[in-house]
């Protein structure tokens, strides 16, 4: 009795740190000093949403060469963020300083299993629930499908011991 009931509050504990671990790798973050991005290239799963905050001391900006995303002129403390659904590779640079460029590869390896994943999906609904179930399709993102697998092992043993709890207590 004791030893579910501890089995349940492990099982809790553990979704609540994995879970957000999981949403939490749908967001990238990079850093624009004087006078380059940092880092100057980052591979995303589709749906991430890149921030870039200026932490040098001149302005500068993020301007895709495509003409995708532009943050304007960011002053030292601002930041910019744009969400990449679209497989691809996108090349940006700062218009102040054209010679900081930088690089943000979207999709990866795992291009075909997006394009096959996103056809049925809204591209306006939820993307965040989108991409993790495109993250446990695609090829190359092994390390969150397997974090996946164990929460889900773990809410359904979670829920199984919670079950055998109430089915004790209540008889
Ligand atoms: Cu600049």
């Amino acid at each position: 009795m004791r030893r579910l009931t501890c089995l349940t509050a492990l099982a809790l504990l553990a979704m609540l740190i994995l879970v957000p671990s999981a949403a939490a790798q749908q967001n990238q973050t990079v850093y624009i000093q004087d006078f380059y991005f940092s880092p100057a290239s980052i591979t995303v799963e589709p749906g991430t949403t890149v921030t870039w905050i200026n932490q040098g001391n001149a302005p500068h900006t993020a301007t895709h060469t495509g003409g995708a995303f532009d943050s304007g002129t960011l002053q030292p403390g601002q930041s910019y963020s744009y969400t990449f659904n679209r497989v691809g590779t996108y090349a940006y640079y700062c218009q102040i300083h054209p010679y900081m460029t930088g690089t943000v590869v979207v999709g990866g390896g795992g291009g075909a299993a997006y394009f096959a994943g996103s056809a049925t999906a809204s591209p306006t609904a939820s993307p965040t629930a989108t991409a993790t179930t495109l993250a446990t399709t695609g090829g190359p993102a092994v390390v969150p499908a397997v974090t996946l697998a164990a929460s889900l092992a773990l809410v359904v043993s979670g829920l199984t011991a919670l079950r055998l709890v109430l089915r004790r207590s209540s008889s």
